[in-house]
């Protein structure tokens, strides 16, 4: 009896011990808060690996920039210190034209074109994510990007000197081209830059007017429908190759899954937000043929110098796209 007792305890031990020893935790940081959809659908994703790897990967999500800021997130998964971790591909133009093509105005402006154009650029995406230690499990498009202002505009030349908040170089050189100023400020410190009059007006979507309260401060939303930048789930390689296969294959799984729910996701919840932005007193507009003819002429602008920097591989990817 003594013995069975034993044995049977040593065998929990054993158990336990084989378990501790193969359970992997990973950090996924995330600028954005636990209201948007993206940070909903990686909620979801984080309990699909957990049940799909039976427990062995579990990874810790950290939302609201609460571990690394929006722009250091990408240099955190590159080195490691988070494993996963979401990214806002156009934050990183700087680095490279690749990251910047989702986020040029009127390339891609319905979910449909935007999933296209996201096609022609995966491969692409891949490889320089690759080449820097990294992988692209799956990316996700905002909703259509519009313009929050108290202003009356009409015409691009009404954005003269409005104080603009920027959350890109492209968003930058809008605001440049249309004679406002751009102060860059990411979205987790949206809500202070209008309560402390920093910024009085910013081109993004429906999505982040909700998350930032955006309405007690501007009350009109033009649905220009410019854009639709994408959120990129990236891993580090030497963290992913470590993994056992079961658990990589949960990952993967899990991805896809993300991926395709998201998309669904943020078209659907982007009826939603307009909704509430509208129960909060904004009015959305929509806007006259002069304002989108002047911003799809910066769009072209845009695009002839985006090619200009993104040489051979740049083309390819828009010849692919326009073919699709
Ligand atoms: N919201 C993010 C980026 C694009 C969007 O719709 C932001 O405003 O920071």
């Amino acid at each position: 009896m003594h013995k069975k007792i034993s044995l049977l305890a040593g065998s929990i031990v054993l158990a336990f011990s084989a378990g501790a020893q193969a359970q992997t935790k990973w950090d996924l940081p995330t600028a954005y808060p636990a209201s948007n959809f993206h940070v909903e659908n990686l909620t979801s994703f984080v309990k699909d690996v957990d049940t799909l790897s039976e427990g062995k990967l579990k990874i810790t999500l950290h939302n609201n920039a609460s571990l690394y800021k929006a722009p250091e997130i990408k240099r955190a998964v590159q080195g490691n210190q988070a494993q996963i971790g979401e990214i806002l591909l156009t934050n990183f133009a700087n680095e490279d034209p690749i990251y910047e093509l989702d986020g040029l105005p009127f390339l891609a402006t319905g979910y449909d074109a935007s999933f296209k154009l996201y096609q022609a650029q995966k491969p692409f995406l891949e490889k320089k994510l690759n080449a820097h230690g990294m992988t692209l499990l799956y990316a996700v498009a905002w909703p259509p990007q519009g313009i929050f202002a108290n202003k009356d505009i009409k015409q691009i030349s009404d954005m003269k000197g409005l104080k603009w908040r920027a959350y890109s170089p492209v968003t930058a050189k809008i605001a440049e081209l249309v004679g406002a100023q751009p102060v860059t400020v990411q979205q987790a410190e949206l809500a202070q830059a209008m309560a402390t009059g920093v910024i009085d007006s910013y081109m993004s979507s429906a999505s982040t007017g909700y998350d930032t309260k955006t309405y007690e401060y501007i009350k009109k939303f033009y649905d220009t429908q410019a854009w639709l930048p994408k959120n990129a789930i990236i891993v580090n390689k030497k963290a992913f190759d470590a993994l056992d296969p079961a658990s990589q294959a949960a990952l993967k799984k899990a991805g896809a899954q993300a991926e395709e729910r998201g998309w669904k996701l943020s078209q659907e919840k982007n009826k939603w937000y307009q909704e509430e932005l509208a129960k909060n007193g904004m009015e959305t507009v929509k806007p006259t043929v002069e304002l989108q003819e002047g911003l799809s002429v910066i769009g072209k602008r845009m695009l002839d110098d985006w090619l200009k920097k993104a040489g051979a591989d740049g083309q390819a990817m828009i010849d692919t796209y326009k073919k699709q």
